[in-house]
């Protein structure tokens, strides 16, 4: 049989000509990109995708926009799962998980507790400075700071100044002081056993109706109160309690929950609490659990700023900006209240990721313009400016100032642009908001947009103690001002406690309309068990000695007893004006965490949690301070001084 060559076709393959063979392979390859490229837009959950793509962050990691959030007035209020609040989603904003950073155990209880005993000094305990690796990129065994690619809970102990837990627990030799001391733990116990009795594993312990609230906050996470507990139980010495507690996240903290939770309470609560249980106790499941859940919040900055949306769906990654926030902006209170725990996040993991998501928020929140040099509440986190000019000390705004001036201390005192941003906020505050009564009370406004606003938030009494513990790192001649604008304000916020018939403080109190500190609308006379105050106390305690702020924690603990002690735990009141109790049936897991926490403090000696070691989160969760002297390794530290 002959083949006759026809015209235009090729003897070879199948009989195409070359330049057809030639158009035809083109065609497949770039079908087989375009098959690729798209795995990449498909969800995390598609099997394909996990099969031909391996996980890595896809994130970009953004650095140079500005913006800023603020979302929790509406947290602060009674929570209420029955009622949640909107939200509005963000649109498409998935992104994939980072792979597992965590490490294998290195130390047992038993060592780390012989350890507590002794708080020996030497190697590193290493801050990982802003680099600007890639997510998945880690620290090589020994980089140029001489940091270790694992980090050792050996070494970090040796960084401590001091014991933890003090010479004996904190015990104070003043009978009188340690029998009040004796009163927070039974209260933290009562509060603990009923808890445990009806509400075990729930967020919440409802305390009228012996039932476990759970709230629409933890996006399905469980057991906020176990989280919030741990801590004080260890330090209290409550350690049936704790154990209990310790096998519940071991055994029964399901981190693959998939609802919408906000990030910052997430962040306070969760990974504050998980990350304070194991830098005291070096259990490493802490440790373990902690990477877990910090790599799951990492999707929320995935915004055209890097500024992170109020809400995270823990599951899927996709993250939402409040319903209730204006033009779907972040919250200041809450994008500004993530950099210390993210900063340990980097520590233990040794993954820069975590410190360069916070830094960029600090580095948009230091470029952008700001009204009087004041930070208003609510940013956009598309456009990276502000969304209204609405500035807060309390409720929104209160803990953004807060972390400024505790990055600056748990930097061991390195993180300049903290202070700097720290400083120059407290004199936009001073100068704009801080106000004195007709009756010489010293308060903080709020400030709209150029208005004064003469109310104050429970919450803004936390800035009597951030003043205070600031005063040392201003200008010198700054100090004493400095300690009494904080004495001043604690002061005040005392006030809002006795001028009460049940001596507790109102959620907000004004300076207008004829009082001074008492709450003048109904709807802001209640209480929730709140710790702002007694915290400003314990820390005006610790840094002046003075007597008074015991006693105002004691007539606290006084006030609780009677007015929010119920037979099954403790209880917010409706209004704090009235004698005959109304009460809200929420012991909430911040009374345990902090309010708790804070009195028995302030009954012990300063050697239980030194500050020269620990930095309180806004949950009261103990952070250490990054120590400087452990920067470098030994090697390095060897070559540095032979240099
Ligand atoms: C706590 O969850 C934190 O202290 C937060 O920063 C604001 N206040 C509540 C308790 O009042």
């Amino acid at each position: 049989m002959v083949f006759r060559k026809l015209p235009g076709v090729s003897a070879s393959g199948m009989g195409l000509r070359l330049s057809q063979k030639f158009v035809f392979l083109l065609f497949l390859s770039g079908l087989v990109t375009l098959c690729f490229g798209a795995l990449f837009f498909l969800p995390d959950s598609v099997r394909l995708k996990r099969i031909f793509l391996s996980k890595t962050e896809t994130q970009p990691v953004t650095v140079g926009s500005g913006s800023e959030n603020d979302a929790r007035e509406h947290l602060k209020r009674p929570k209420d799962p029955e009622h949640p609040r909107g939200m509005t989603p963000a649109r498409g904003e998935t992104s994939t998980r980072l792979k597992s950073l965590s490490r294998k155990p290195t130390v047992s209880r038993e060592a780390t507790e012989a350890r507590l005993a002794g708080g020996k000094a030497q190697e590193d305990f290493t801050l990982p400075r802003s680099r600007t690796e890639s997510a998945s990129a880690k620290a090589t065994s020994s980089d140029r700071d001489g940091h270790s690619d694992t980090f050792s809970y050996d070494k970090f102990k040796g960084c401590l100044l001091k014991p933890p837990l003090g010479r004996d627990n904190g015990r104070p030799t003043d009978p009188q002081t340690n029998e009040r001391r004796e009163k927070v733990k039974e209260m933290m116990k009562f509060s603990w056993d009923n808890y445990k009795r009806y509400a075990w594993g729930k967020n919440e312990l409802r305390p009228l109706t012996r039932n476990g609230h759970i709230g629409n906050m933890f996006g399905g996470l469980r057991g906020a109160s176990i989280i919030d507990s741990l801590d004080t139980l260890y330090i209290m010495g409550l350690m049936e309690e704790y154990n209990d507690a310790k096998e519940w996240v071991q055994t029964s903290l399901d981190l693959n929950s998939n609802g919408e939770a906000s990030l910052f309470e997430v962040n306070i609560r969760y990974v504050g609490g998980l990350l304070a249980a194991y830098y005291l106790t070096g259990e490493e499941m802490y440790k373990t659990k902690v990477m877990e859940l910090g790599e799951k919040l990492l999707p929320a900055f995935n915004t055209p700023t890097g500024i992170p949306r109020g809400v995270i769906n823990l599951g899927s990654g996709t993250s939402w900006s409040w319903g209730w926030a204006s033009a779907g902006s972040s919250i200041l209170a809450e994008f500004g209240t993530l950099h210390l725990e993210f900063v340990h996040l980097t520590e233990l993991s040794r993954n820069p990721i975590y410190t360069e998501k916070v830094m960029n928020i600090r580095k948009l929140l230091n470029k952008i313009e700001k009204p009087h040099g004041l930070y208003p509440n609510f940013l956009s986190p598309v456009s990276g400016n502000w969304v209204q000019h609405h500035v807060s000390i309390g409720g929104l705004g209160d803990s953004f100032y807060e972390y400024l001036i505790k990055s600056y201390l748990m930097s061991d005192k390195r993180d300049e642009d903290a202070k700097k941003m720290y400083y120059s906020a407290l004199e936009a505050i001073e100068a704009n908001l801080v106000q004195k009564s007709p009756g010489g009370l010293t308060y903080m406004a709020e400030w709209r947009g150029g208005i004064l606003d003469h109310k104050m938030g429970h919450l803004a009494c936390f800035s009597g103690g951030m003043i205070g513990i600031g005063a040392d790192d201003g200008a010198p001649e700054k100090r004493q001002h400095f300690l009494d604008l904080a004495a001043e304000i604690t002061h005040t916020c005392h006030e809002s406690y006795t001028r009460s018939a049940t001596k507790l403080g109102p959620e907000a109190f004004r300076f207008d309309g004829g009082g001074e500190a008492t709450a003048t609308r109904l709807s802001d006379r209640y209480y929730i068990l709140r710790p702002e105050v007694i915290e400003s106390y314990m820390y005006m305690w610790r840094l002046t000695h003075d007597p008074k702020y015991r006693e105002w924690g004691w007539e606290a603990v006084e006030a609780l007893e009677q007015h929010c002690r119920v037979e099954s735990g403790f209880s917010g009141i409706r209004d704090v004006y009235t004698l005959t109790a109304s009460h809200d049936n929420m012991q909430q897991s911040f009374f345990l965490s902090e309010t708790l926490k804070y009195l028995y403090l302030l009954f012990s000696d300063d050697d239980l949690l030194p500050l020269e070691d620990w930095v309180l989160n806004t949950e009261a969760h103990p952070l250490p301070i990054i120590r400087k002297s452990c920067l470098q390794d030994e090697a390095t530290q060897d070559k540095t001084v032979s240099e």
